[in-house]
C-alpha cells in the first residue's frame, strides 16, 4: 500500500476546475461493482496519461493506481474525449475513493459480491406501488402509502367496443393490474410485454426468486413474491377478455388525470376497441402464464387452465379478424367520447403473431400453432420493445429448445444463429467511449432509450446462459453499469438510488403526494432526444438528452415496460453473481 500524498494539491485543482467550468467528470456504476466483475469508471477530458488512483475513504491509503487509458471520442454525447480507468484486477472488497487528479469529483466506489441486490428486489416492488384499486398500506408502502384509486368495477363500453352483448353504456368489472406508467391508463399491448418479461426472469432465474421478499401483502403465502405480484396485474388482463375472445386495447380515461394521486381521479372509465395486436399480446402472455402457473396448481387449482382456454380463444379471435388496429385518429373520427392517452398503435403484426404462436406452441404442442410456424418466415427478430416482440418468442423457444418437437427444430437452430450473431454485433460495437454496449447507435437513444439498454443486456444474458461465454455476460454488465451511472448524463437512473439519480419523474403519486422523494425502485425512459413533450433540455447530444423535471415526459416518465427489463437484467446479473460466474 503506498500513501497517495498529493490530495491537498487534488483538492486544489479540483476546485479550479470546477470553477473554469470544464466537464471532467468522473462516470462509475453509482450502486457498485461485483467483486470479480470487469470495474471501469470513465472520465472525460483529462490530459494525457492521466494517473488515477483508488484509494480509502479517508484517503490515507491508496489500494490501487493506473494510468488512464487512451482517449476516445463520445459520438453520441458531448463529442468530448472520454477516457476510461479500468481497475478490474482489483478484488478486494470495500468502499473506496476513486480519484483523478484535476476531476471535478471523487466517487465513492463499492466493490461486494451482489451490488445489485437491493436495486433488484427495489425494481420489482415498484409493481407494487404502480397498482391500481387497492390502498397501499403502510407496511408495505412506508411514506409512499396511499388511499386505492380507480377501482374500475364499473368501466363503460366504449361505443368502439359495442357489441349486441354489450351495448353502448354496459358496464364491466375489470378491477386491479398496474398503472401503466406516469399515468393511471392501463394498456393490455404493454402489459403483455412487461407481464412476459418478469415471467421469463421467473423462469431463467426461479432458484432466486423463489426465495425472494420484498415485502407485500402476499409475502405470508406460499407462491414467490415476483409471481404474487405478476398475478395482480394477470388477474386483471382476463378481465379484458370480451366474451367472443377478442381483448380490448386498453382500459383507460377518455383524456388523460391531471398531476392528482390516484383516490381524487374521478374521470369515468372506458374499455376501447378490440385490437389484433392487443389480443395477440394476450394470447401470448396467457400461454407463457399457463405453463409457469402449472407448477403451482395445488395453490392456485385452475388458473394454468383458464390461462391456456383464455389463449386459445383470443388466437381464435384473432384468426377471424387478423388485421384489426388500433388506430385512435380513426377512432375517434367515428366514435364518441374521443380518447387521448397513450395509443400503443402498431400496424406491424407478423411478430405478434409468430410470438402468440410461438407460446401456444410450446405451451399446447397443438398442430395449428406448430403448422402457423413452420409456413411462415421468422420476422425480423430485434431488441424487443411493447411493438416488436418477436425476440420474446424467440427467447421461449430456445429457453424450451429440449421440449419443442422435432419438427420446430430447423427453426430453433435458426433463432440460435440470430441470437448469437445480433449478441456478437452488440459486442462489436461496445468499444465505444463509454464501453457500454449501450448507446453505439443513434438509434438506441428513443423514447424509453433506458429500456433499449435493459433489453440489449437481456439479450446478451440468454446468449451467455446459452453459450457459458463470458464476455456476453460482460456486455450485459456494462448495461447495469450504464444504466446505474456509467453514462454521459451521470445519472443512476433508478429513483430512490444512487448518488444522482431523478427526483422529479413525470409520475403522478410522486408529483402530488406532497412527499420529497419520489416513489423509489422506478426506472425513468431516459436521454431522448425526440424531446416530444416540448421542454427545454439543457444537451443536445443524444446521450445527454435527459432532463429531470417532471413535465418532461419523453425522457422522465417512468413505465412498467421499462422497469420489467431492468428487473430482469440486474435480479439476473445477481442471481449469476450468487453461483459465482462473473469474472473477466
Ligand atoms: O415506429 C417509428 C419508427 O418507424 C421511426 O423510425 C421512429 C422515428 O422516431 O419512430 C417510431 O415511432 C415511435 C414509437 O414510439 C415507437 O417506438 C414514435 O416516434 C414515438 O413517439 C413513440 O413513443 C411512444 C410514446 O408513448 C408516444 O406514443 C413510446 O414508445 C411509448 O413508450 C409511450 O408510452 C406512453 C403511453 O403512450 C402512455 N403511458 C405512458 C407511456 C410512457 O411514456
Ligand atoms: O402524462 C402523460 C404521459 O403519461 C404520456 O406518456 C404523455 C404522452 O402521451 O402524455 C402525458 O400527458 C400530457 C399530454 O400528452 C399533453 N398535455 C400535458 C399532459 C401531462 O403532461
Amino acid at each position: 500500500m503506498t500513501l497517495y500524498k498529493n490530495y491537498t494539491l487534488f483538492f486544489v485543482t479540483a476546485i479550479v476546475v470546477a470553477i473554469s467550468g470544464n466537464a471532467q467528470q468522473i462516470q462509475i456504476n453509482q450502486l457498485g461493482y461485483g467483486i470479480d466483475a470487469p470495474k471501469i469508471a470513465a472520465v472525460t477530458n483529462m490530459e494525457k496519461g492521466s494517473r488515477f488512483y483508488l484509494t480509502s475513504l479517508n484517503y490515507g491509503d491508496t489500494v490501487y493506481s493506473g494510468v488512464l487509458l487512451p482517449a476516445h471520442t463520445d459520438t453520441y454525447a458531448n463529442q468530448m474525449p472520454v477516457q476510461l480507468a479500468d481497475f478490474s484486477t482489483f478484488q478486494q472488497p470495500g468502499v473506496y475513493h476513486l480519484l483523478v487528479p484535476g476531476a471535478q469529483n471523487q466517487p465513492i466506489v463499492h466493490i461486494q459480491s451482489q451490488p445489485f441486490y437491493a436495486v433488484g428486489k427495489a425494481l420489482i416492488k415498484g409493481f407494487y406501488y404502480q397498482r391500481a384499486s387497492m390502498p397501499l398500506l403502510p407496511a408495505y408502502a412506508g411514506m409512499w402509502r396511499r388511499e386505492a384509486g380507480h377501482p374500475d368495477t364499473a368501466v363503460f363500453i366504449h361505443s368502439s367496443a359495442a357489441t349486441a352483448q354489450r351495448p353502448v353504456g354496459s358496464v364491466i368489472v375489470t378491477p386491479g393490474g398496474w398503472y401503466d406508467a406516469g399515468d393511471y391508463n392501463k394498456y393490455i399491448v404493454n402489459s403483455g410485454i412487461t407481464v412476459y418479461t418478469l415471467l421469463n426472469a421467473y423462469s431463467n432465474f426461479s432458484p432466486y426468486f423463489d426465495t425472494l421478499h420484498f415485502y407485500i401483502p402476499e409475502s405470508n403465502n406460499t407462491l414467490p413474491d415476483l409471481l404474487d405480484e405478476v398475478l395482480y396485474n394477470l388477474r386483471w388482463m382476463l378481465t379484458m377478455q370480451d366474451t367472443d375472445g377478442g381483448v380490448y386495447h386498453k382500459c383507460t380515461n377518455a383524456a388523460f388525470d391531471g398531476m392528482i394521486m390516484p383516490n381524487a381521479a374521478m374521470q369515468p372509465r372506458y374499455v376501447v376497441q378490440k385490437s389484433t395486436a392487443a389480443t395477440l399480446d394476450f394470447a401470448a402472455v396467457m400461454a407463457q402464464a399457463s405453463r409457469i402457473f402449472a407448477q403451482w396448481n395445488q395453490v392456485l387449482p385452475g388458473l394454468s387452465d383458464s390461462c391456456k382456454k383464455a389463449a386459445i380463444h383470443a388466437w381464435q379471435w384473432a384468426e377471424g379478424h387478423p388485421n384489426i388496429d388500433y388506430n385512435q385518429v380513426q377512432m375517434n373520427a367515428k366514435f364518441k367520447p374521443a380518447i387521448t392517452t397513450g395509443a400503443y398503435g402498431d400496424t406491424q403484426l407478423l411478430d405478434e403473431w409468430f410470438w402468440a404462436a410461438a407460446e401456444l406452441a410450446i405451451t399446447t404442442e397443438d398442430a395449428v400453432y406448430i403448422h402457423w410456424l413452420l409456413q411462415y418466415k421468422v420476422p425480423p427478430v430485434t431488441i424487443p420493445s411493447w411493438n416488436r416482440v418477436a425476440a420474446l418468442g424467440m427467447y421461449s423457444l430456445l429457453d424450451n429448445r429440449r421440449l419443442l418437437p422435432q419438427k420446430l427444430g430447423l427453426l430453433a437452430d435458426s433463432l440460435y444463429r440470430v441470437l448469437i450473431q445480433n449478441a456478437d454485433a452488440l459486442l462489436h460495437h461496445a468499444n465505444g467511449a463509454m464501453h457500454t454496449v449501450m448507446g453505439q447507435c443513434a438509434d438506441d437513444f428513443i423514447w424509453g432509450s433506458n429500456a433499449v439498454a435493459a433489453n440489449q443486456g437481456i439479450w446478451l444474458l440468454h446468449a451467455f446462459m446459452l453459450t457459458g461465454q463470458r464476455r456476453y455476460l460482460n456486455g450485459a454488465l456494462s448495461n447495469a453499469d450504464y444504466l446505474l451511472g456509467r453514462n454521459a448524463s451521470g445519472y443512476c437512473y433508478v429513483t430512490g438510488f444512487g448518488v444522482k439519480s431523478p427526483m422529479h419523474p413525470h409520475h403522478r403519486p410522486s408529483i402530488a403526494d406532497g412527499i420529497e422523494p419520489p416513489v423509489p425502485g422506478l426506472l425513468v425512459g431516459g436521454p431522448n432526444p425526440g424531446k416530444q413533450d416540448g421542454q427545454a433540455y439543457p444537451n443536445i447530444f443524444p446521450e445527454t438528452a435527459y432532463t429531470d423535471n417532471d413535465k418532461a415526459y419523453a425522457c422522465n416518465e417512468i413505465a412498467i415496460n421499462w422497469n420489467a427489463p431492468a428487473v430482469y437484467l440486474l435480479n439476473g446479473l445477481n442471481y449469476l453473481a450468487t453461483q459465482g460466474v462473473w469474472g473477466k
